[in-house]
């Protein structure tokens, strides 16, 4: 039996079965084969958007995918729902643009959240304030959002003045592939309308009542920009779960973990405990309230994901982490040469 000839392509959609996949010359629809489905255990063993395959195109139509290269990293969030199952919002990415907007959207504990979801991917987190046209001069969120960033780079964004397209831009040199993730209505589709230089997205005014908007986009799908590099386009996701390790947590709240280190007790919760030094820090108003209460909750849910996760995930959680914790200590190495 001859050798099957497969070449090398990247998913840039997945629908319910069938995929999109770039090949360097052409797009095609794609499904896996008989046997992957047969060995694969898991949602997170199937393509996803950003994963680079081996796949043959047999026909005129259908291109078959017979393996997932490896990773370089993955962006996952639980699954929607009571099931303790990871879910890939996005494979191969270098830079995660977490969206925010001038409007309703804003949340400093949203963000604190998509930041640690960010954060256990091992992907470099990039903050955009989006319709910054409707903001005003005393307007502070700009500044609120600087000081929970942890040195991430936050840039006031308008698809209407263009204002923050080349900071945008900046970070997509080299053909580096960054994802959108946001709630729906801040402006997802828009920007990238504005950074491909035509409607390819539908946009959506959203609703003056809540601002919360309907969800215009519906599936995650990745686009060629003309001036190189690769953006995600998503649906916007508001109640985002998290499928991390709670190691990840000391790395968005800098100032709770440096603080922690003045706790009387090593495993120190910054709940109850005597001589806490984070709790201190809130008497003093040093720490604000609503930040202690973000780290408290995400700990707690963190805690119980823990608990509901099979040990073979949790120990696939727990080495992703390391590994990639290894990873930026090399690089903080090589920095420092
Ligand atoms: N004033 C102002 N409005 C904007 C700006 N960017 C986007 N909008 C408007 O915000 C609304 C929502 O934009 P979308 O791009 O559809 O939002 P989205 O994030 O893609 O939403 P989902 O696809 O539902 O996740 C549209 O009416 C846009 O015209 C901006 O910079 N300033
Ligand atoms: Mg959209
Ligand atoms: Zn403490």
């Amino acid at each position: 039996m001859s050798e099957i000839q497969t070449v090398k392509a990247r998913v840039t959609a997945v629908f319910r079965d069938k995929c999109l996949l770039q090949f360097s010359d052409q797009e095609r629809t794609a499904e896996v084969t008989g046997r992957f489905r047969f060995e694969a255990e898991e949602w997170s063993d199937f393509p996803a958007v950003g994963d680079w395959v081996l796949a043959s195109i047999d026909g005129p139509d259908v291109a078959l995918i017979h393996s997932i290269l490896p990773r370089t990293s993955v962006l996952s969030r639980k699954v929607a729902g009571s099931t303790t199952e990871e879910q890939i919002l996005a494979a191969n990415v270098d830079l995660a643009f977490l969206i925010t907007a001038f409007d309703g959207d804003f949340n400093l504990r949203r963000l604190e959240r998509f930041l640690a979801l960010i954060k256990e991917s091992g992907v470099e987190p990039v903050i955009l304030l989006n319709k910054s046209d409707l903001a005003n001069s005393a307007d502070d969120r700009f500044d609120e959002a600087s000081r929970i960033a942890n040195g991430a780079p936050v840039y006031r964004v308008s698809t209407i003045t263009g204002e923050g397209f080349d900071a945008i831009l900046s970070h997509l040199q080299n053909l580096a592939t960054g994802t959108f993730l946001g709630s729906s209505g801040v402006g997802k589709s828009t920007i990238l309308n504005r950074l491909l230089g035509k409607e390819v997205q539908a946009t959506q005014p959203i609703r003056l009542s809540d601002s919360h908007g309907r969800h215009t986009t519906t599936s995650r799908q990745m686009f060629a920009l003309p001036s190189g590099g690769f953006v995600i386009d998503s649906p916007g996701i508001r109640e985002i779960q998290l499928w991390a390790d709670s190691s990840v947590l000391p790395q968005v709240f800098t100032d709770i973990a440096q603080l922690a280190e003045r706790c009387r007790f090593r495993d120190c919760r910054h709940q109850t405990e005597a001589e806490c030094a984070v709790i201190q820090a809130l008497g003093t108003g040093e720490l604000p309230k609503g930040r202690w209460e973000g780290y408290i909750k995400l700990q707690k849910e963190l805690a119980y994901l823990k608990r509901k996760q099979n040990p073979q995930d949790r120990a696939n959680v727990k080495r992703r982490w390391k590994k990639i914790h290894s990873q930026s200590r090399d690089i903080i190495k090589r920095k420092r040469g």
